[in-house]
């Protein structure tokens, strides 16, 4: 499906999009031959439009170590790989990147783990990251830098590229500036993020966090305006653009016949269960699972809630499996299962189903589907798309989303009932009034979310940005 780039790519893309991660991954089969697979994401689907009307071109990692292989041109976009070492892997990605920086920007809900050696990883990495972007961008090209495993990237490409118009968006919380300091780099990271023209953020907080810090750390001054601030003489602007998903496909698939059957199936298959009670997550440590199981598990117990009411299916996609946070929760989360499941679960009908396994987008629609109620309870979360997701499934303006308040999706999805997750009785109240609404009050919630959802989608996110960017709409260029 992908073939080797043809001639030189260097310096011929007008806009080139950096994540840590490739659009396709990289398969190593077991006869010693490798293959592409593509890795469907929303960010891919919002973007790879505009990139391929623009001459465009994603710099990432294949997702495998030590690979070295060629750009190549898929569909007519230009792929550019950037090798990582297994040592790479270890210390940038699940180290630096997951064992550091994401528990400091989620509150520290786990403690984040300060090692030099990590730090001297992604600072290597986000530098050969910069080399290789530098390579493939084309004079006075826009390039789009993805997330919190490339955070020194905007002011290295810089130094190589100052002809450059770089932005940089993150998709995780921008942490107050009381826990920011914690990190021992603090201020190499603020600077890095300064090298960009436009940084952007889910929430107007994550800004403000942002201001705070270039100020505070990053030698910047505060301009005239609230969301620009002036630093050697350039000018950084910053503000927030919620990311949102592909609503109008969700909407549709989840009109299809056949999922629409699949939903009535599964509803069959779990025993008729007068209301099924649904979580979606990466099994992640900052998505709350521990807390809904908490809550449902005391709902149990106090009777409020039977066995034969609800039942709750928790679908968990597999993740940084090598990362010692997340073997410990796993480990947690399916003794609370289990635990759950011996107390009040029948032969033939356990009282919550647990899945650690991925689904296919069809099928994860039909769940959508047939969930009374969805729970997305996270400690805290960047934006949270499948809050947004179940919304844009519900075609037939059915169901309730209890949401947390710290997932930045609750600033819009107003009509969920939204819950503080640390607040065990609230939670279990707000699933209580959940399983209890009446039909009427649901549809008036939920048509009222499916105009905040279906209304912003992801094209609208990638838009915004890139209009506040300066980047032309692709029919525009000359
Ligand atoms: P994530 O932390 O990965 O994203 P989220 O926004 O919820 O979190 O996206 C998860 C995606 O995985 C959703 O599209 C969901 O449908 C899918 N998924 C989860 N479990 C699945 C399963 N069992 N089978 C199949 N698919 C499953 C980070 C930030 C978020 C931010 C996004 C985008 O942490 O806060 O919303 O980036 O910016």
């Amino acid at each position: 499906m992908a073939e080797p780039a043809r001639g030189s790519a260097d310096r011929s893309a007008d806009f080139v999009v950096v994540a840590n991660r490739l659009p396709v991954d990289l398969e190593k089969l077991p006869d010693g031959t490798q293959r592409w697979k593509r890795s469907p994401g929303g960010l891919v689907t919002a973007l790879e439009p505009m990139l391929r009307h623009r001459d465009g071109a994603w710099v990432g990692w294949p997702g495998v170590p030590d690979a070295e292989v060629e750009p190549l041109v898929e569909d007519g976009l230009q792929l550019h790989p950037v090798t990582l070492s297994a040592q790479d892997v270890e210390d940038y990605y699940e180290g630096f990147s997951n064992a550091t920086l994401w528990p400091l920007y989620h509150d520290v809900v786990a403690t984040p783990t300060y090692h030099r050696h990590w730090w001297q990883a992604y600072v290597r990495v986000n530098e050969r990251f910069a080399s290789a972007t530098a390579r493939v961008a084309a004079q006075g090209a826009t390039v789009w830098v993805q997330d919190y495993q490339l955070q020194l990237l905007p002011a290295a490409l810089r130094r190589r590229r100052p002809d450059l118009r770089i932005g940089f968006f993150l998709h995780i919380p921008m942490p107050p500036v009381e826990l920011f300091l914690q990190l021992p780099w603090r201020r190499a990271i603020t600077e890095g993020l300064l090298g960009a023209d436009l940084v952007g953020f889910h929430t107007p907080g994550g800004a403000r966090n942002f201001r705070t810090l270039a100020v505070r750390l990053g030698g910047a001054k505060p301009a005239g305006r609230s969301e620009v601030v002036t630093r050697d003489g350039r000018t950084v602007r910053f503000g927030a653009f919620p990311i949102s998903i592909d609503s109008s496909h969700l909407d549709a698939l989840s009109r299809e016949p056949a999922v629409i059957e699949r939903a009535k199936q599964i509803r069959i298959d779990l025993g008729n269960p007068r209301r099924i009670v649904l979580g979606v997550d990466r099994l992640d440590y900052t998505k709350g699972i521990d807390v809904r199981l908490r809550a449902f598990e005391e709902l149990l117990a106090e009777g409020r809630i039977t066995a034969d009411d609800a039942v709750m299916i928790q679908l968990a996609t597999p993740s940084r499996e090598r990362v010692d946070h997340y073997q410990q929760m796993r480990a947690d989360i399916e003794q609370a299962v289990g635990r759950i499941n011996g107390e009040y679960g029948r032969v033939g009908h356990p009282a919550v189903h647990y899945l650690h396994q991925s689904l296919p987008r069809d099928e994860l629609v039909a769940f959508f589907l047939a969930a009374d109620v969805m729970l997305v309870t996270p400690l805290r979360d960047g934006m949270n798309l499948v809050a947004k997701e179940y919304v844009a499934c519900r075609s037939d303006e059915g169901g309730t989303l209890v949401l947390s308040e710290f997932a930045g999706a609750a600033l819009e999805l107003k009509d969920a009932l939204l819950v503080n997750p640390y607040d065990i009785d609230g939670v279990k109240d707000a699933i209580a009034a959940a399983l209890a609404m009446s039909a009427p009050e649901a549809g008036k919630r939920m048509r009222s979310l499916r105009r905040q959802v279906l209304s912003h989608d992801v094209d609208r996110w990638a838009r915004s940005y890139l209009d506040a960017l300066g980047l032309p709409p692709a029919e525009e260029k000359p």
